[in-house]
């Protein structure tokens, strides 16, 4: 409500200088004053110019520097640094450029502002000064374009086969995760098979889903470099993580994918923050309906103990069948039976 007010004064403000100058001319043609601008209104007005342009550059860099606190903090992901550090760049290039356009802009008309007696200098064009504007700029831009593309290909390359696979599968209105087991395959999935106990529309007869586990938060081990399969079930959502500097459409009917690696733990990060309440968030970046604003998951980067110990405790999406009495091959051990009933993590492998 008080920013509506403070606009409306503005405007206000603005109309009622544009009416007194206008009433000013009317006076000034009411009395006959010739139409002149003199010396002096043109030196005041290049003064002015010089004014506008310092106190626009000061309050260009306070508001900027003011609005950092809004910005997300640092990346998570390796793609992530090097997307941000490509727009740092930009940002490099686009201030420096604006910081010498918008001085010889202001300082020119202060400069060159008129004199009685002075005539203007008639420079229609210079051929050599055009194709040095118009190069620069061009091999500039083009030299961003191709940097630009070779990271977007790096960025979207296919997934190395010791990525650990994981989808996140979105629905009016939240997100469920499922993990692919030591097989590091999922499961077929279908939406005719999709049941209260089957949200996710798992083929039981598929072998490669007996190992496939869900959870109620997204875990991922830092260091790992993590393949995401994207799904949906009704409509288009959107799978953002804000602070590993990701997002991808969920389709229904179809698979995408996006890979990355966590860099920044959980804990590590709020220690950057120096917030420690914060978490990581997977949330939906695409209005698909009315309780959108739900879709929202907590992920968790751990290290590589951490995230087998919380994976261990998830559960299968099939519970496994009761131990049958099975005939045990001869001299097996307990403790070999304990290992090839215990649940495996997914892998955990090695950084890229
Ligand atoms: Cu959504």
């Amino acid at each position: 409500m008080i920013k509506l007010l403070t606009l409306l004064v503005l405007v206000m403000a603005v109309v009622t200088i544009w009416r007194i100058i206008r009433v000013l001319e009317l006076v000034r043609d009411l009395r006959g004053d010739e139409e002149a601008i003199t010396d002096k209104d043109n030196r005041t007005n290049g003064k002015l110019s010089l004014w506008f342009i310092v106190l626009g550059f000061a309050g260009m860099i306070y508001f900027t520097l003011d609005a950092k606190k809004y910005l997300l903090p640092v990346a998570a992901s390796k793609h992530g640094a090097l997307t941000d550090s490509f727009l740092n760049m930009n940002f490099a290039l686009i201030i420096v450029v604006f910081f010498i356009t918008q001085f010889l802009l202001f300082y020119y008309a202060w400069k060159y502002k008129h004199k009685k007696g002075k005539k203007a200098y008639f420079y229609p064009d210079n051929h050599k000064l055009e194709f040095i504007w118009t190069v620069i700029p061009a091999v500039v831009l083009m030299g961003l374009i191709v940097y630009g593309l070779k990271l977007w290909i790096n960025i979207t390359a296919p997934a190395p086969a010791e990525a650990m696979v994981i989808e996140v599968y979105g629905k009016q209105f939240d997100w469920s995760v499922r993990y692919s087991g030591a097989d590091n395959k999922l499961g077929h999935s279908n939406f005719k098979l999709i049941t209260d106990d089957n949200p996710l529309g798992v083929d039981a007869k598929d072998a490669s889903s007996e190992d496939d586990k869900t959870a109620r938060e997204l875990h991922i081990p830092v260091g790992s470099i993590i393949n995401f399969k994207f799904h949906s079930r009704d409509v288009i959502h959107s799978a953002y993580f804000p602070h590993l500097r990701a997002q991808m459409n969920c389709v229904p009917g179809m698979t995408t994918e996006f890979t990355l690696e966590p860099t920044i733990t959980t804990d590590s990060m709020r220690l950057i923050t120096g917030n420690p309440k914060f978490d990581y968030v997977l949330l939906c970046n695409k209005i698909c309906g009315v309780a959108h604003y739900n879709m929202k998951l907590k992920l968790v980067i751990e290290s590589a103990d951490d995230f087998k110990k919380w994976y261990k405790e998830q559960s299968y999406v099939f519970a496994k069948p009761q131990a049958a009495p099975v005939v045990e091959p001869a001299g097996m051990s307990d403790t070999a039976k304990v290992a090839k009933t215990e649940s495996e993590p997914a892998k955990v492998v090695a950084a890229r």
